[in-house]
């Protein structure tokens, strides 16, 4: 199976003004092209070629640093352009807002945890919910990493590298966290994962 780029699920500037339209052509049109094409170019005559993009990321984590890099990351953004929607944040469908409250605390302290994670990724990197052994946790991790090659699920992440902020936020990626979590998140796709994972 090869890598394709999907256009984003909303117009470029349904984001505004928490994520720019400038922001996001170059970071699905050129970022997320550039994880596509490159990821590509190193599958071919790999064990890999005809594998699923979940068995390509766990596979070569660990054993093919090229390939693993765009794969994670071809991953990674296929899922955060639907983690985000217009006006969204708010509501978190009640099962799994039971849930984080269950594991977490409350939805106020994962939010809390979430951002700090975000902020605390010295560079580049990944803030996730990330559901493992059948409980959630705030987790974070390094360039295209993702919660799968640890052995968890992502259920929800952000983009902490600085072409998914420095835009629309400059050095202040405090405030982009905050902006994702308070009005970008697309709770229903979360739940979605979330129901699909228990
Ligand atoms: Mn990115």
């Amino acid at each position: 199976m090869s890598f394709t780029l999907p256009d984003l699920p909303y117009a470029y500037d349904a984001l505004g003004p928490y994520m720019s339209r400038e922001t996001l052509e170059y970071h699905h049109d050129k970022h997320h092209l550039a994880y596509v094409n490159n990821g590509n170019n190193l599958l071919k005559g790999t064990e890999f070629e005809g594998k699923s993009l979940e068995e390509i990321v766990k596979g070569s984590y660990g054993k093919n640093a090229g390939l693993f890099n765009n794969a994670g990351q071809h991953y990674n953004h296929l899922h955060f352009w639907n983690w985000m929607k217009p006006n969204g944040g708010g509501a978190i469908p009640g099962e799994l807002e039971k849930k984080i409250a269950e594991d977490i605390g409350s939805v106020e302290k994962f939010k809390e945890e979430f951002v700090a994670a975000g902020v605390g990724q010295f560079g580049s990197g990944w803030a996730w919910l990330t559901l493992k052994d059948g409980k959630l946790s705030v987790t974070k991790t390094p360039n295209g990493e993702n919660p799968l090659v640890h052995g968890g699920t992502p259920l929800l992440g952000v983009d902490v590298w600085e072409h998914s902020y420095y835009i629309d936020y400059r050095n202040r990626r405090p405030d982009y966290l905050k902006a994702f979590v308070d009005h970008l998140v697309n709770w229903d796709y979360v739940a979605e994962l979330y129901s699909k994972a228990v």
